[in-house]
């Protein structure tokens, strides 16, 4: 038996992306469903991003979602980049005239919005399978899925968000031969830690060191997250929390200087991709976060570009849905991807100035250790790294 019902706005997947579209069309008194194949507790344990851009922290405010994050986040004005074993500080507040960015855990996010959504009412779906979305040449798109209790639903909507990641159905739902995908890989990974010890630093360091990258960032003040580049395809069970310790000491350290260590809770190896598919749009299918493009985490972009799409995807269904203007719908995919493009280079040079290519030659790392004596000595190369780093472009709400 199949159940059939009606929505506004269908939206598939329940990451940061779908959770906040949702949370938003609310407040524009948009009805919307969402559904999700994990459970609740994966996806608020799921550990991901950290930092979020001046411009989606005061997003987060501006729609009731800043309290925990004001009470909780640590607010950083700048980054520490070392390399060559010099470590040099840059101040965002004073390159780029005030701006800064916020340590919160995505998977505060995450529970903050499902604790919102709850509250409101609103209809959460987790643990479904099966999801579909279908009739997309139509003005009532459908979205199918079977629930966790086993029931099959149709549900009827006037538009539906593909906010279900990379591994999503709807980028590949949309008609073949309509989406451009631009994309490179990257020939190594990340082995991220988080671990129960407050960290060693009052800035995030990112270290370009000749045996790989490593970055030392934070969850809290009593709890470090920290990074390693390591080859791709790497074996996890290969690194010890004692031989992770001792790869962090030797990337990171610097005279004077000295990493405190302590319990690993928890130890993942990502690979690193640059994708990017467009439109982010067809009809009345609307792609939004990681279902339409990923930047390696270098740039701390990824989580700022969800929030960006689906902040502009909630203004165009407003205009669509309640005052008959399809306009920023149609410019949806265009207003989205001058951002993302941005972030996308961004996000690439990071990443090539500080990693070491197994590939590379001594001209490789002559030019990369020149870039970071550039972006160090020079205050222009420093603000462009400032306030691409910050967030270039205005979240407009
Ligand atoms: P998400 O968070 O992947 O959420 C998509 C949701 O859709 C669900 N889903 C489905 N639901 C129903 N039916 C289906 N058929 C479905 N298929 C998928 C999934 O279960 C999931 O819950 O995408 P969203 O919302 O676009 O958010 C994007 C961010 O999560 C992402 O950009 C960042 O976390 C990327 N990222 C990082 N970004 C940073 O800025 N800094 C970082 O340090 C950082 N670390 C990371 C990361 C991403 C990682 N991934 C994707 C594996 C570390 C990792 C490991
Ligand atoms: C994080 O806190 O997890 C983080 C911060 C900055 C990055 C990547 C990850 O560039």
């Amino acid at each position: 038996m199949t159940s059939s019902s009606r929505t506004q706005v269908g939206i598939v997947g329940a990451g940061p992306a779908g959770l906040l579209l949702s949370h938003l069309l609310a407040l524009r008194g948009i009805d919307s469903v969402v559904v999700e194949n994990r459970s609740r507790a994966y996806c608020e344990a799921r550990q991901r991003a950290g930092l979020l851009e001046a411009g989606t922290v005061e997003l987060l405010r501006a729609v009731g979602l800043g309290d925990r994050m004001d009470a909780e986040g640590l607010e950083h004005g700048g980054i520490y980049l070392q390399f060559a074993g010099e470590r040099h500080h840059l101040n965002f507040r004073d390159l780029t005239g005030g701006r800064w960015v916020t340590i919160y855990a995505q998977t505060e996010i995450v529970k903050d919005l499902i604790q919102a959504r709850l509250a409101a009412g609103a209809r959460l779906e987790f643990e479904v399978s099966g999801t579909e979305v279908i009739e997309l040449d139509s003005d009532r798109p459908v979205l199918r899925f079977t629930d966790a209790a086993g029931t099959r639903h149709e549900i009827t909507c006037d538009a539906i968000a593909g906010c279900d990641g990379f591994h999503g159905i709807c980028r590949e739902s949309m008609p073949p031969g309509l989406v451009r995908v631009a994309e490179r890989g990257y020939p190594y990974s990340w082995l991220g830690i988080l671990a129960t010890v407050p960290p060693s630093t009052d800035e995030l360091i990112y270290s370009r060191h000749e045996d790989g990258f490593a970055l030392h960032t934070m969850r809290t003040l009593q709890v470090s997250r920290l990074y390693l580049q390591v080859p791709t395809d790497e074996d996890l069970t290969l690194w010890s929390d004692d031989r992770i310790w001792g790869e962090l000491r030797h990337r990171l350290g610097v005279p004077g200087w000295e990493l405190k260590d302590g319990p690993i809770t928890e130890k993942a190896i990502s690979p690193m991709r640059s994708f990017v598919a467009s439109p982010m749009r067809y009809r009345r299918l609307f792609l939004a976060g990681d279902a339409a493009h990923i930047v390696p985490p270098t740039g701390a972009k990824g989580l700022n570009l969800a929030i960006a799409d689906v902040t502009a995807l909630a203004a165009a269904l407003t205009s669509l849905l309640t005052q008959a203007d399809p306009g920023p719908a149609v410019a949806y995919s265009d207003t989205c991807l001058g951002r993302v493009w941005r972030a996308t280079h961004f996000s690439w040079w990071m990443t090539s100035m500080l990693h070491v290519d197994p590939h590379q030659d001594l001209f490789g790392a002559e030019l990369q250790l020149s870039q970071l004596r550039y972006v160090v000595g020079s205050r222009a190369a420093a603000t462009t790294l400032a306030e691409n780093y910050t967030g270039y472009f205005p979240l407009r709400w």
